[in-house]
């Protein structure tokens, strides 16, 4: 009734097809490869007791358990190869389930590679990429959302892709798309009766129950599927366009930001004919931060050119900074470009605020919020960084806060697939439609099977008996 489970997809690793390999004992090095001062070689499988029992001089019954051993490390002909330390995991209790080696050896790329060699001849074979999590997902450790967050812990380049990816790590995705599994489950065996007992019809006071909570079901998901966006901004960054008149200070700003002297500076205007990008981390967020030419009212060709591509750039712009020379404020900006300065992914930002005497800003009538800064002297460069991170925190749906869920693409199709069926389950459901209880059953059995794909998990029928058994014909 369900379908067998499909072949899952990592992030962007290469899977071995689904035969069972778990019999076999894998070796990988956990480290980059290069010079270091330790390297960590894993191991998983069942050889892994027998082998550190062998190549330590150790029985296999009275090996250390979880506890470091400093040792020689001897390859099968007796060459010594490494003093390292080594730990003995026993499964269940670890990552893969299955008894777990671990060793240290000094981090020279020489000796990972003769040892790992010597591993080889011992009977183990190289691991495949991520198979280490694909055991903890096959042995049931993880879900899948958890096996997808081993990727994007390792990736995050901003505190808020971590925070995400940990919180997914420990299980907070899958719980949230479990619930309204559960909840699916319980609508599906209160409608399910009526399958069986084709005499019998839904009782319309029960159909607007199960309407509603089709509903809540679907709140839900589309609460979950609006964390995509910002998924995206903590993966990829946030693209930020520096925007605004000729010699306001844009790439003197993009500078300052970065640390550097990234992009030219000049006193005359139109310095900056095309755009160029730059990925930079502001507060807990990477921006991919973008300098455009200058918004002259009078252009000459190339600066023309110049001016198509910033309004490229600003067209699908996460964050807009529009700098302003705070010595010489004008807001006048031709509506090609002003109608994507939308409320909310603004920040104004009155630049050369150290030609302004006293520093007195002219307060502006625009709504969006208004910082003052010099790219020269760095005045107001901490301010603006909060404000940055305020405004791209608010990106973050209200359900979910920047720092919690965010799903990624392969979770938003499953949840998009749910959706069609759990809304044309509730549209069938309603007076006026009155579809066969067989459909709807069907489409709940669908939009189970899409949600159950998030996390991996196909076995709805176990838990399905268990909650049939609860319920009796009239309920
Ligand atoms: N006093 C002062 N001068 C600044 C400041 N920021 C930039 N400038 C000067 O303003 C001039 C223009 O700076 P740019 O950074 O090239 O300006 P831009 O907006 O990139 O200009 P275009 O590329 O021509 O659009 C340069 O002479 C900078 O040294 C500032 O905060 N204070
Ligand atoms: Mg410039």
């Amino acid at each position: 009734m369900f379908h067998s489970p499909t072949p899952y997809a990592l992030g962007s690793e290469a899977v071995p097809a689904a035969t069972d390999l778990s019999r076999d004992t894998i070796a990988a090095l956990a480290t980059p490869t290069g010079s270091s001062a330790l390297a960590v070689i894993r191991l998983s499988g069942p050889a892994c007791r027998g082998l550190a029992a062998e190549i330590f001089g150790r029985e296999p019954q009275q090996l250390p358990v979880r506890r470091p051993v400093y040792a020689s490390y001897r390859s099968m002909s007796g060459q010594m190869l490494d003093d390292l330390v080594w730990v003995f995991l026993p499964g269940p209790r670890t990552v893969t389930a299955e008894d777990t080696l671990e060793l240290s050896p000094h981090g020279n790329p020489l000796i990972v590679q003769l040892i790992l060699d010597d591993l080889f001849k011992r009977g183990c074979r190289p691991a495949e990429p991520g198979e280490f999590t694909r055991r903890a997902f096959l042995s049931g450790k993880i879900d899948l959302t958890q096996a997808e967050a081993v990727m994007d812990l390792i990736h995050a380049r901003s505190e808020r892709a971590l925070a995400v990816a940990q919180r997914q790590l420990r299980g907070g995705l899958g719980r949230v798309v479990e619930g309204l599994i559960a909840e699916l489950l319980v609508l599906l065996a209160r409608i399910e009766v009526y399958v069986d007992f084709p005499d019998e019809d839904l009782p319309p006071e029960d159909r607007f129950e199960v309407i509603a909570a089709l509903r809540e079901v679907l709140r839900g998901t589309k609460q979950l599927l609006a964390t995509e966006r910002f998924g995206g901004l903590l993966r990829d960054g946030v693209k930020t366009v520096l925007l605004g008149a000729p010699n306001a200070g844009k790439s003197s700003l993009l500078n300052a930001l970065v640390g550097r002297s990234r992009a030219l500076v000049g006193p005359e205007p139109g310095t900056t004919r095309d755009y160029l990008e730059e990925r930079l981390k502001i507060g807990p967020h990477l921006l991919r931060l973008v300098d455009t030419a200058g918004l002259n009212p009078l252009p000459g060709a190339v600066e023309r050119q110049g001016m198509a591509k910033t309004l490229e750039c600003l067209m699908d712009a996460d964050l807009v900074l529009w700098v302003l020379d705070a010595a010489n404020i004008t807001v006048e900006l031709d509506p090609v470009y002003a109608k994507h300065l939308v409320a909310g992914k603004v920040i104004v930002v009155l630049n050369k605020a150290d030609l302004v005497a006293g520093g007195h800003i002219a307060s502006l009538a625009l709504p969006h919020p208004i910082k003052a800064v010099s790219a020269m002297t760095g005045l107001g460069l901490v301010e603006l960084g909060l404000e940055i991170t305020q405004v791209i925190d608010r990106f973050a749906p209200d359900a979910f806060g920047a720092a919690e869920l965010a799903v990624n693409a392969r979770h938003a199709e499953a949840l998009r697939r749910a959706e069609v069926v759990l809304d044309t389950a509730a549209n069938g459901l309603s007076a006026e439609n009155e579809y066969p209880i067989e459909l709807i059953s069907s489409d709940l059995r669908s939009a189970l099977d899409a949600l159950g794909e998030i996390a991996g998990r196909v076995d709805h029928e176990r838990m399905l008996d268990a909650l049939f058994s609860n319920f009796c014909i009239g309920k």
